[in-house]
């Protein structure tokens, strides 16, 4: 039984509109049929992204929950989450045979990172369009996140961003933890990142 110490639990973090739910969307349709899943999607006032999920018809709407958070979303996933670690036992209960469960977080800055108590492991994105020297600037999720993406590449021409330099700072950034360079409006990097939710997360 592949859940038998309940379901992996990976946070995915990053800046506000850099495509967390795009993401949780392509991971949704790409192994979903194969494996028991369920996302769980912090927003601060709303639940505006987990009704985006459901209208985009991912996953059945009881597998998908919507936290509102109320203050800073680093506060719910990271200093105290209560809020969120009751939306997982809920999920559990609800589906026992659970084998993965997405949480995302609402947009965030870069030292956004999750509590070892609520997630196994997290997944870091940015975008091209917050610039060049993301990378160079690091901090604790660009640095240490088990998997960085970063997204939007099909931009990078529009904001001025050469991706070859951009390459070099994230491996220096990185130091042989990995990486996926993304553009989810083509679907492109998707594979790579559930490849590493299978083999590293023992799906
Ligand atoms: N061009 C382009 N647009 C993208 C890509 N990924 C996401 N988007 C668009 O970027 C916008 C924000 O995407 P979301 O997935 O909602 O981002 P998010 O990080 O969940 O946003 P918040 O939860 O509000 O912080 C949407 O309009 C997406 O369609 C991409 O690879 N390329
Ligand atoms: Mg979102």
């Amino acid at each position: 039984m592949k859940n038998i110490n309940g379901p992996l639990k990976i946070g995915i973090g990053g800046g506000i509109g850099t495509g967390k739910t795009s993401l949780t969307e392509a991971i949704a349709k790409n192994i979903s049929k194969k494996i028991s899943m369920a996302v769980i999607s912090n927003d601060i006032y709303t639940t505006e992204d987990a009704e985006y999920l459901m209208k985009a018809q991912v996953l059945p709407i009881d597998r998908i929950k919507g936290v509102e958070t109320g203050g800073c979303p680093h506060t719910a996933v990271r200093d105290e989450p209560s809020i969120n670690l009751l939306a997982v036992e809920e999920m559990k209960k609800k589906f026992p045979d659970l084998e993965l469960l997405l949480l995302e977080s609402g947009g965030d800055n870069l030292a956004a990172t999750f509590s070892p108590e609520l997630v196994d492991m997290s997944i870091y994105m940015f975008d091209v369009c917050m610039g060049q020297d993301i990378p160079r600037k690091k901090s604790p999720a660009i640095i240490k996140s088990d998997l960085l993406v970063i997204n939007k590449i099909d931009l990078a021409p529009y904001v001025d961003v050469d991706l070859d330099q951009m390459k070099k700072d994230v491996e220096e950034a990185r130091n042989g933890l990995p990486y996926v360079f993304c553009d989810m409006k083509k679907n492109i990097g998707i594979d790579k990142i559930t490849d590493f939710l299978i083999s590293n997360g023992g799906l």
